[in-house]
């Protein structure tokens, strides 16, 4: 069931201040993960479009958008969060039929949190300050802060605008100008984003979007090209393998935010009530497709059982279905490809050994679209590649351990680091045990609670560098030393 008020949209680039198809016409499908129906059609750019809107981007660079005034630019920023919390209930509906996750997640995270990362950081642009150093009686120096370039944004499917205007907004606020490369798999709300950029008055040229694939087509362009000076990629960390290598003949800067296989640990004197709650998120909200995800969960022996037995009934009550249905918890996975890779690491949890204590399977009653039971598994070991491997799914492992060695040592054995939470109510041990994991983020007796000024990324093969407040602007901006001698 889709709610009949809005309508999926076809896709067009966005090059220049138009809407404009791919020079040779052509389009693929943009396929409904809960129905498996086509929702529509969306232009396939390659290295010729990739080639116009760097064009019209870097032409940009010295257009209105550099002389304008701060005050200006923040007005602007403003009106593109108000005009997302206009059109909030369309752009959930087209991200729950992009991506197959519930309406209420779209509605009241997703879509929210896209139109709070423009207010942020257009209240942010007034906050930066940049540092003077005096050196004796000799020099005064001075540092100023300048617009990178043209920048590159490539973005995953499963939080799709979320993630785009988590760089979008601070890449404009800092100045630059932008080709923007969705997910091949989400095109929607980001056709609707450069409409909402262009009514809120963001000059032509500035914001880019094209449509198209990863290699060897429009990513590949996009990192290639000679004039972009930066690409801000979040995406599977064997692609930023890929585009790294690329992006080294230009000597790119990168920002990456990547894969993780997240902790979630459990130790006995915590409140189990608050435990299961959010583990029931951390596990399964979105699907399992978040890369916060805490799919490793690690549980205190003493605790184990009755962790297992609470987790198990609380997870078999999740309802699987229709992502339009307000009581629907756990929608669709997001492509048939991803449904089987998904599948294909149950049976290896099996062949490796495993239980699966629930779920694994398709639930009854649904025969079209790419849904997946809330599933559990124990009786696995550090070694096992269920264990060690990205699922990105609604699947978790759950894992005992006897002392807090021991749990480190398996904690930090992986090449990930995103992020962890820790579950005690024992204060030193909350921060010991916070300082040794290997993660860029840790939290404690809760997940996913953000403040946007705080840094955001992984450690390992999680990522590099750090996004949010001042980091990102780091990213996005220039410094230039200049000394005055006295
Ligand atoms: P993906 O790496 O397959 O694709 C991401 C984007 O990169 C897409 O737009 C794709 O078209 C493009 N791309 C693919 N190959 C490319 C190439 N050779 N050159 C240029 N662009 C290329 O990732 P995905 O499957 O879309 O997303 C899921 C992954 O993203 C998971 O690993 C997840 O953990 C990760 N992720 C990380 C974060 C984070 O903040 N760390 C957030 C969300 C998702
Ligand atoms: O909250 C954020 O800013 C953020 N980048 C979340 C990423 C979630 C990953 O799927």
């Amino acid at each position: 069931m889709e709610p009949t008020q809005f309508k999926p949209v076809d896709c067009l680039h966005f090059i220049n201040g138009q809407f404009v198809s791919s020079l040779d016409g052509k389009t693929f499908d943009n396929i409904n993960p809960s129905t498996e129906q086509v929702l529509g059609t969306v232009a396939e750019g390659g290295a010729a479009e990739i080639h116009l809107a760097v064009k019209a981007a870097k032409k940009a660079l010295k257009g209105p958008w550099m002389k304008m005034g701060a005050n200006e630019r923040v007005a602007i920023l403003r009106k593109v969060g108000d005009l997302i919390l206009a059109r909030q209930d369309q752009l959930a509906a087209l991200e729950s039929m992009d991506t197959g996750k519930p309406i209420w997640l779209s509605g009241s995270i997703d879509i929210p949190r896209s139109a709070y990362n423009f207010h942020f950081f257009s209240d942010y642009i007034r906050t930066i300050t940049t540092e003077t150093t005096q050196m004796d009686n000799i020099a005064l120096n001075y540092a100023v802060r300048s617009p990178l370039g043209v920048i590159g944004l490539i973005n995953p499917w499963n939080l799709p605008l979320l993630l785009l205007t988590w760089k979008l907004a601070p890449a404009l606020a800092a100045g630059n100008t932008v080709v923007m490369k969705p997910a091949e798999l989400t095109p929607m709300t980001a056709t609707v984003l450069a409409e909402i950029c262009r009514d809120a008055g963001i000059p032509d040229g500035v914001v880019n979007l094209v449509h198209g694939f990863g290699p060897n087509s429009a990513g590949a362009a996009l990192v290639e090209h000679p004039d972009v000076n930066a690409i801000s990629f979040t995406g599977e960390t064997s692609t930023g393998k890929v585009i790294m290598a690329s992006a080294s003949k230009t000597l790119k800067r990168l920002s990456y935010e990547l894969g993780g296989k997240n902790p979630n640990i459990i130790f006995a004197d915590s409140n189990m009530d608050e435990v299961i709650e959010t583990t029931l998120k951390s596990s399964f909200i979105n699907q399992g497709e978040v890369c916060l995800c805490g799919s490793r969960i690690y549980v205190e022996r003493s605790a184990y059982q009755g962790f297992l037995d609470k987790f198990v009934a609380k997870s078999r009550e999740l309802v699987v279905g229709d992502p339009f249905e307000p009581t629907t918890k756990v929608g669709a996975l997001i492509s048939e490809e991803h449904y089987e890779r998904v599948m294909g690491y149950i049976e290896l949890a099996v062949e490796e050994g495993g239980t699966i204590l629930l779920g694994g399977k398709r639930p009854e009653g649904l025969d079209k679209g790419y849904y997946l039971e809330p599933t559990i598994i124990t009786g696995l070991n550090r070694d096992c590649r269920v264990v060690q491997e990205e699922i990105f799914g609604p699947v978790v492992t759950v894992i005992p351990f006897d002392s807090e060695d021991d749990l480190l040592d398996q904690v930090n054995d992986t090449q990930y680091g995103l992020s962890a939470t820790v579950w005690t109510n024992d204060l030193r041990r909350a921060h010991r045990v916070a300082g040794q994991i290997e993660a860029g983020i840790v939290w404690v007796n809760t997940w996913f609670l953000r403040d946007l000024r705080t840094p955001f990324g992984g450690v390992k093969q999680s990522g590099i560098g750090r996004e949010g407040g001042l980091h990102s602007f780091e990213f996005y901006s220039e410094l230039k030393n200049i000394c005055i001698k006295l």
